[in-house]
């Protein structure tokens, strides 16, 4: 398989997924106090990641570019709980991608305390070959839940997938104490941002 060519308009997609997103952020700062955006990501899932995930799934090799939703995957990072749903309204009505499937794990964290709001989306894409709709998902989350996600995610990595209990009980107690971080910045959101206006105009 030559997956450099087939991951070649992944790559695209991710990078102009980024373009857009960095010109919502552009945008807000220009018109408006707040930025509900505090930074972007984007990475094209490498292929080690992609066939262990397809086997782990029982996923054929020919069914992967279907089934493996996040290849070309992207998010995007908050300060505010509110600001997630502010961005899942703007992404809802974009006329340039289809949202095919949207899971809130922020109201319905996962057992292993994970919270984020995922979107899967077909991207249309134009190729040497013509145009492409090819799947990409994209991940809104607070700075707290991001925190807590790539820290949670190296120790899956160095535990391969199988945390010991008494790591795992101490990651659902940061799992909390990101939830109430969360909670507690919201109450004060207003102070925090008049905050960042005053500093801004120094
Ligand atoms: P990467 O690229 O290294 O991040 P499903 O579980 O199928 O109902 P979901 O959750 O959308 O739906 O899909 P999946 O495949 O389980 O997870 C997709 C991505 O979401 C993951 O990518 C992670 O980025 C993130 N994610 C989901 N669950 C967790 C979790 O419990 N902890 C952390 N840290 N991240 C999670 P990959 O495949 O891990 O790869």
């Amino acid at each position: 398989m030559n997956w450099e060519a087939i991951l070649a308009p992944y790559s695209q997609v991710v990078e102009e997924l980024k373009v857009k997103l960095k010109g919502m952020r552009a945008q807000f700062e220009y018109e408006a106090s707040h930025s509900p955006i505090e930074f972007i990501t984007g990475r094209v899932k490498p292929v080690q990641s992609i066939l262990e995930k397809a086997e782990k799934r029982n996923i054929p090799i020919d069914r992967i570019e279907q089934d493996i939703t996040d290849i070309a995957g992207v998010r995007v990072v908050c300060q505010f709980v509110d600001d997630i749903y502010t961005i899942v309204k703007m992404l809802q009505s974009r006329k340039d991608f289809r949202i095919i499937e949207e899971k809130d794990y922020i109201s319905e964290k996962k057992a292993s305390g994970y919270r984020s709001y995922h979107m899967t989306i077909e991207y249309p894409v134009e190729t040497i070959h013509g145009n492409k709709v090819l799947l990409a998902e994209i991940q809104i989350r607070t700075l707290a839940m991001n925190f807590w996600a790539t820290n949670e995610h190296s120790l899956n990595y160095k535990y391969k997938g199988r945390i010991p209990s008494d790591v795992e009980k101490r990651l659902q107690r940061a799992a909390e104490a990101a939830f109430k971080l969360d909670e507690e910045m919201s109450k004060i959101k207003t102070e925090i941002q008049e905050a960042q206006r005053i500093f801004h105009r120094k």
